[in-house]
């Protein structure tokens, strides 16, 4: 039930990860393996052995594969979505939501396995064609993060697969109840040869690491922190491997004077704290221009006291625990040191106690801060957010750019100029206007600028850039 897959067996671990419910810290999810480094290298050599056919399928085959493992993971969302909801702690109406996304994803690149194409040029040379075309890179190593656990797999091993490179995939030691089923999916309704796809749970010091160091891995895409993304792409960097990484945010959310309150109000509460606040993509720094600012607080204020913070799988709840306990001490840690810097904590930011134990935590919003405390540099990746002041549009986009992230910015206003403007000059990788940070589709261009992001984009048809090589090829007939 809870093992590793590697070359086509299910291969029991090392040892064994328990799965805790951060609703219910007595509720164990299951136990999994734990592989250690060399089961981490037979999943490599199993993977490298495999290309050479997998890219010998045809485009039709393989698209067909991900088609039967998108319907599957579709018409299981409820299921699926329990399960996730259970280990990671987001409502069950997010964790079905997600589910649907992975679902989507395979749908999305089972096209995509279809249309893949090249270039032609003329050449400079009498008679000699060039042409342009794209190849899988070999085998991928993908390393995810525990805040989404199906979706974010799914967007990396479906263009992965679509484009005939193999797999090795190493999730998130917090989360791997949704992986493994998401594993399970992928090797029986895809019915994919020996050694294709690999799962290798385990922790990042030990499976990570023979992934990011070993030379038969072509391409690492990773989410997750900026320290360990950085540490990933170092050691891909001196072998001269292909890397993707997405790392952090510290995204701004402007709230300017003509904004529409209700409208503001809703965007800044969704992209703030849904989720528990634990997206990459969430907005942590509202920057709020003086004349809308104590209507806009309030009206926050009023909209957060009227969620309910409960057990991810309790009816109505809005808003599931906090992760895991150092999660909840970083965010508790984060709050405090608003605090001594001067923050006005206006609501939330308390432990909650609830039917079950679980790590809850009611939504903190912090006023009177500014953009140099570390409340506004640093990612908490947690339900908490914080209030700048701004006199105009010219110091509220001086602050939001100012920042070492760039993956998500957001604008709420009613001006077109400023709209405009905004999407021009917003120095993030991806620009809202009148919609919250965080939320994006699964079919668009994802990714950020400066410390949030490093490689080519994911999702959408940029999904390729990374999965294939471009080769030139010369011809004289
Ligand atoms: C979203 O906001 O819809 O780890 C996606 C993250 C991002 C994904 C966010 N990579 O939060």
């Amino acid at each position: 039930m809870n093992k590793n897959y590697i070359g086509g067996e299910w291969v029991a671990g090392a040892d064994v990860n328990l799965n805790i419910n951060p609703s219910d810290t007595n509720d164990v999810v299951g136990e999994y393996a734990r592989a250690d480094a060399a089961q981490a290298h037979a999943a490599v050599d199993a993977a490298f052995d495999a290309q050479p056919a997998w890219a010998g399928f045809t485009a039709e085959q393989r698209s067909d594969a991900l088609d039967r493992i998108g319907t599957e993971v579709l018409a299981r969302r409820e299921e699926l979505g329990r399960l996730l909801a259970r280990e990671e702690g987001k409502t069950l109406a997010e964790g079905i939501g997600e589910v649907v996304r992975a679902g989507r994803v395979f749908k999305f690149f089972a096209g995509e396995a279809l249309r893949l194409s090249g270039e032609r040029l003329a050449s400079i040379r009498p008679g000699v064609e060039v042409d342009v075309r794209r190849e899988p890179e070999g085998v991928i190593g993908i390393i995810t993060p525990w805040n989404f656990p199906i979706a974010i797999p799914a967007w990396k091993i479906a263009p992965a697969l679509a484009f005939g490179n193999t797999v090795v995939f190493k999730p998130a030691d917090l989360v791997p109840g949704s992986a493994w089923a998401l594993a399970e999916i992928i090797v029986r309704a895809g019915a994919l040869p020996a050694g294709v796809f690999n799962l290798v749970m385990g922790p990042g010091s030990k499976v990570g690491d023979v992934f990011a160091k070993s030379r038969k891995v072509r391409a690492i895409t990773f989410t997750g922190s900026t320290g360990t993304g950085r540490q990933v792409g170092l050691a891909c960097m001196e072998r001269g491997a292909k890397v993707q990484l997405e790392m952090g945010g510290k995204n701004p959310l402007i709230i300017l004077d003509d904004a529409d309150l209700e409208q503001a109000v809703e965007v800044a509460v969704s992209g703030s704290y849904f989720s528990t606040g634990q997206r990459c993509t969430a907005s942590s720094r509202l920057i709020v221009q003086d004349g809308i600012h104590d209507r806009f607080v309030e009206a926050v204020v009023q909209r957060l006291a009227a969620l309910k913070v409960d057990n991810a799988l309790a009816e109505g709840c809005d808003i599931g625990p906090v992760v895991s306990q150092a999660q909840l001490k970083q965010d508790c840690d984060y709050i405090d040191i608003a605090r001594h810097e001067g923050g006005n904590l206006v609501f939330g930011g308390e432990l909650l106690e609830r039917a079950t134990d679980g790590f809850y935590l009611s939504p903190a919003l912090i006023t009177e801060t500014g953009n140099d405390m570390r409340i506004n540099r640093e990612e908490v990746f947690g339900p908490v957010a914080s209030v700048i002041r701004v006199r105009d549009y010219d110091e509220a986009l001086a602050l939001a750019n100012d920042t070492e992230f760039g993956l998500s910015s957001g604008i709420c206003t009613t001006s077109l100029k400023h709209a405009c403007d905004f999407k021009q000059r917003s120095a993030a990788g991806m620009v809202m206007v009148n919609v919250a940070t965080a939320g994006v589709d699964y079919h668009a261009p994802f990714g950020g600028r400066k410390g949030s992001s490093y490689g080519s984009r994911e999702q959408g048809s940029y999904a390729r850039e990374f999965y294939t090589g471009v080769k030139t090829a010369y011809t004289l007939a």
